[in-house]
């Protein structure tokens, strides 16, 4: 039984009788948000009868996994030859390059051509970053100079990965605070431009949500759609957590669906979001 669901077992199997504050107290608490947190415990105290902690645990399960997003569709490339283009965004150590670089070699053992883009030009640090993970998986980067224009980084790693044929181009950008207004026009800039020479690109903007920061990463999700609409996530850190509820509400209120979900600091411990593993092993 995964972490969230034990604890809720625990809980509940230590009470007599089942204490609704307490139980809708702990529901918020995994991060599913107010409103599933509300349904479930009216649903088990509208059933009248005895109550275990098996029933509660039981109940909250399947309702969880109906408010999940379905197995996601393989990323695919484009028939036209272009490449598809994947923006990866959010705050401050959330995972983006580490998940950049799992997206890499997923879509590489897929049998798809990549190219990298490091578009992080505030730090020498994530630039060096990406540049090792790069080598290491041996798939082509294109850096910019120290501080270059972000977009424009994405925008000659664009052309080259249209030179070279790649079926994928992936650009890490900058952490940044879905606050600071002029750090979300720069990612809005970074979207324009992609999109300039094919319109349809980005074909993806993956907003990277640390699962342990909780309700947090709901707002983060509001203010990054609002900028530059969300084709979907990718939850880090679910290693042993038992976190990870968060992508819940989000796919109820943004209709955002979570992608992949990251398991690990290695380039293998990543996975393309399966809901029936996630409410059975993760959560
Ligand atoms: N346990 C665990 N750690 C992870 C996972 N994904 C990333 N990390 C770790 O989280 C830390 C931050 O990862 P980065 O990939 O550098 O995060 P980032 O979003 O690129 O950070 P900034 O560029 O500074 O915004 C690193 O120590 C990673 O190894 C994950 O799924 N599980
Ligand atoms: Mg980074």
């Amino acid at each position: 039984m995964a972490g969230f669901f034990k604890n809720l077992f625990n809980r509940f199997s230590s009470q007599p009788e089942i204490d609704w504050d307490d139980l809708e107290a702990s529901l918020i608490t995994g991060d599913l948000g107010p409103r599933l947190a509300v349904e479930i415990t009216d649903t088990l105290k509208n059933r009248g009868g005895k109550l275990k902690a098996d029933d509660v645990v039981k109940e909250a399960r399947a309702r969880v996994r109906a408010n999940l997003p379905g197995a996601s569709a393989p990323l695919a490339p484009q028939a036209n030859g272009m490449p598809t283009v994947i923006l990866m965004v959010g705050v401050n150590g959330t995972g983006k390059t580490t998940s950049t670089a799992k997206l890499a070699q997923h879509l590489t053992q897929q049998g798809h051509t990549v190219q990298l883009a490091a578009a992080d030009t505030f730090r020498a640090a994530a630039v060096e970053q990406l540049e090792a993970w790069s080598q290491r998986l041996n798939i082509p980067l294109l850096k910019g100079a120290p501080n270059a224009d972000p977009a424009a980084v994405c925008f000659d790693a664009w052309q080259k990965a249209v030179r070279e044929k790649r079926d994928f181009l992936i650009c890490d950008t900058a952490g940044r605070l879905h606050t600071k207004h002029n750090l979300m026009e720069e990612l809005k800039k970074i979207r324009r431009v992609v999109g300039r020479q094919d319109e349809t690109a980005p074909h993806e903007v993956l907003l990277v949500v640390d699962a342990t920061t909780g309700s947090n990463a709901l707002q983060q999700a509001r203010e990054f759609h609002k900028a530059v609409p969300l084709t979907g996530l990718i939850v880090t850190k679910l290693d042993g957590s038992g976190k990870g509820g968060i992508l819940v509400p989000i796919y109820r209120e943004l209709e955002v669906p979570t992608r992949f979900v990251g398991l690990g600091e290695t380039a293998d411990a990543f996975r393309p979001f399966d809901p029936d593993q996630f409410v059975n092993e993760l959560l």
